[in-house]
């Protein structure tokens, strides 16, 4: 097997000729911006699943660089069961290095910037907001990659001046179409998406593209609507169970995180095919079925 050219926390980015890019998900699990040591069996696979879903219902509003999953359309070397229903083959793209972040919801850096100015990237909002409450409209508000890891966020004429008005313009109105469509599904099954964030791309013929993994809980703020109360710290849909495990523990958020019981990986895991579930209306056995999971081959 050949090394990853590049890898993120939690997924690796392999090679496969000039044009095209392999995207394997581990079943790694972060939380407090630190990788536990124990894994969430399935995680990649549920989340490659989501985002094959979102790029699916997306396809009319814009490009996507999703070429195959399925054992026949990946390459000879990934066709094991180790990487089935985890790897995604994609066209490579110029990628445009800026976070394209919509928010309906004022959660995060977002809530914290808003208790000290009033504003969200250089968005005035209406005095009196709560933690995790809806906001008047969604906001686009781009970050760029910091050499800390972390994002930093931008105002919208800053990353005007370093990409282009036109660009940006276009960046947002994709990001803040994608946002309100994926807000709709989740919300028929009983899902808030807070917020997200998108990468997009361009391909040879300089198209805008849709890239990374989209929709999923990493790149996203999903909270249960039966839980939600403005005021209160929202639950995340995915990684309640390890954060209230965590908090109980009185583990200081210092590396490396301990072991998780077998009650928590059980329960998150179970949160995960849930949101898949609920969200697409498929079962994640169907997925792992078609993916050829655990076939003898
Ligand atoms: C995405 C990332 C990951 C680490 C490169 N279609 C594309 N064309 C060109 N580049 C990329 C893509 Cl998706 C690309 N990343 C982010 C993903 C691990 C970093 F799986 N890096």
């Amino acid at each position: 097997m050949q090394k990853p050219i590049a890898h993120g926390k939690v997924r690796e980015i392999y090679a496969n000729g000039e044009d095209e890019l392999i995207l394997v998900a581990s079943d790694r699990i972060s939380a407090y911006d630190v990788i536990m040591p124990t894994a969430i069996p399935d995680k990649g696979r549920v989340l490659t699943a989501m985002s094959r879903f979102w790029f699916s219902v997306t396809r009319d509003l814009v490009a996507n660089h999703v070429l195959g999953l399925t054992r026949d359309e990946l390459p000879e070397a990934f066709r094991t069961d180790e990487f089935a229903g985890r790897t995604m083959r994609v066209r490579r793209l110029e990628m445009i290095n800026l976070e394209c972040v919509a928010r309906g919801y004022l959660a995060g850096s977002g809530w914290r910037e808003y208790q000290e100015t009033g504003m969200v990237v250089g968005h005035r909002l209406p005095e009196g907001l709560r933690l995790g409450d809806r906001l008047p409209e969604p906001i686009f508000t781009p970050a760029t990659k910091a050499t800390s890891g972390h994002d930093e966020n931008i105002t919208i004429e800053d990353a005007a001046a370093q990409f282009g008005t036109e660009l940006v313009a276009e960046l947002e109105a994709l990001t803040l179409a994608i946002y309100a469509r994926a807000h709709a599904t989740s919300a028929e099954a009983g899902i808030i998406l807070a917020d997200t964030k998108f990468e997009f791309g361009h391909d040879t013929s300089g198209t805008i593209v849709l890239a990374d993994e989209v929709l999923t809980p990493d790149s996203s703020r999903f909270w249960p609507h039966d839980t939600w109360t403005p005021g209160i710290n929202p639950a995340s849909y995915d990684k309640q169970y390890v954060r209230d495990w965590l908090d109980a523990s009185g583990w200081d958020h210092t590396p490396p995180g301990p072991e998780l019981p077998d009650a928590v990986v059980t329960g998150t895991r179970e949160r995960y095919v849930q949101a898949y579930e609920r969200i697409t209306g498929h079962t994640f056995d169907d997925y792992l079925e078609e993916m050829h999971v655990g076939a003898q081959l």
